[in-house]
């Protein structure tokens, strides 16, 4: 494989492979050094993304779970006051073990609705149309493998009908907060008067449970992050010793950004393409993910801020999660 480490002119699109490693390349050489942790999900990625929801540790899964089992009808309720022909739109669906809980009772209400998972994983994609149809035989459904937004207007191209969007998983944790307002309005901008979103959020709560969740005993949130780098090696040529590398997660009561480092172990040199250098310094961090944490007022905040009218939040019985609807 080739990689253009010059900038294309304008208007030229580019290779997937050459934006992970310009943007591979910027983080890198970035001060503080950091990389984006949607390039977390490789396959190996996804394998572990999936092993880390069955940590003990690790309770969002099971929150936003409770919620999909215990309140299906009642979120139902919530769209069909709305709409009862739709389409709903999945933002990240991962293997949808969640939101099936959902289509089935959508399905059962008797809702007219055709199913757009979007997700830039193919992985993901294959995966969900095989399983689906075979789950739920009933199911319209349509995969869209790409970024969440060009997917968007994808579908607002082939229909008309009203849009229900689900933004679930506390997926818009991994923006800081100022960027996930900005995800909203952009969201917000692709969509129209009595469109409905669902976001899912992971909320506050006592600091040792948070911190705990992303630092498991059994090592998976560490072999996530290390597998970035291994990500690197492979498709950007690079030499990361992973064993020189160390996972460290914090977590900030006040601010309720939970993020996790990779901290060099000692001063070390790394290639990239054999071309790019990057140095570190014994003891240097590398930014790898934010996990935001809000507070029910929070996310009402965000909803007024983004321009939508926030409608109701669906909690699990701790307190924990919430699946947040609001509308245009
Ligand atoms: C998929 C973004 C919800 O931040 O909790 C889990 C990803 N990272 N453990 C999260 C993740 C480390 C997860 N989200």
């Amino acid at each position: 494989t080739t990689v253009i480490h010059t900038l294309p002119a304008p208007g030229v699109a580019l290779e997937p492979l050459e934006v992970f490693y310009q943007d591979v390349v910027r983080g890198l050489t970035a001060t503080p050094k950091y990389l984006d942790s949607k390039y977390f999900y490789d396959a190996a990625g996804d394998k572990l993304f999936q092993q880390i929801m069955q940590c003990r540790e690790y309770y969002p899964t099971d929150c936003e779970m409770e919620i999909m089992t215990e309140q299906a009808a009642q979120i139902a309720q919530a769209i069909a006051a709305q709409t009862t022909s739709f389409d709903l739109v999945e933002l990240g669906p991962g293997d949808a073990t969640k939101s099936i809980h959902l289509l089935e009772q959508l399905l059962h209400t008797g809702l007219d609705f055709t199913y757009y998972p979007i997700d830039i994983s193919t992985n993901v994609i294959s995966t969900l149309e095989k399983a689906l149809p075979e789950k739920l035989p009933a199911l319209q459904m349509q995969g869209l493998n790409g970024e969440y937004f060009e997917m968007v207007q994808r579908v607002a191209e082939m229909s008309n009908r009203p849009k229900v969007l689900l933004f679930m998983g506390a997926n818009i944790g991994n923006f800081t907060p100022i960027m996930a307002r900005k995800f909203c309005r952009q969201l917000r901008s692709c969509m129209q008067p009595g469109d409905l979103l669902m976001v899912g959020f992971d909320l506050k709560k006592h600091p040792k449970i948070i911190l705990n969740a992303y630092n498991d005993e059994a090592g998976i949130t560490s072999a996530f992050n290390l597998n970035l780098l291994t990500r690197i090696n492979r498709e950007l040529q690079a030499d990361f010793n992973t064993d020189m590398f160390e996972h460290y997660p914090v977590y900030d009561p006040m601010t309720g950004a939970c993020k996790s480092y990779l901290v060099s172990l000692e001063e070390q040199d790394v290639h990239l393409c054999n071309d790019v250098t990057i140095h570190f310094q014994q003891h240097e961090p590398i930014h790898m993910e934010i996990s935001q944490k809000y507070s029910l007022e929070e996310t009402t905040q965000m909803a007024l801020q983004t321009g939508f009218q926030p409608l109701t939040c669906f909690t699990d019985t701790k307190g924990w999660f919430a699946d947040c609807m609001w509308k245009v």
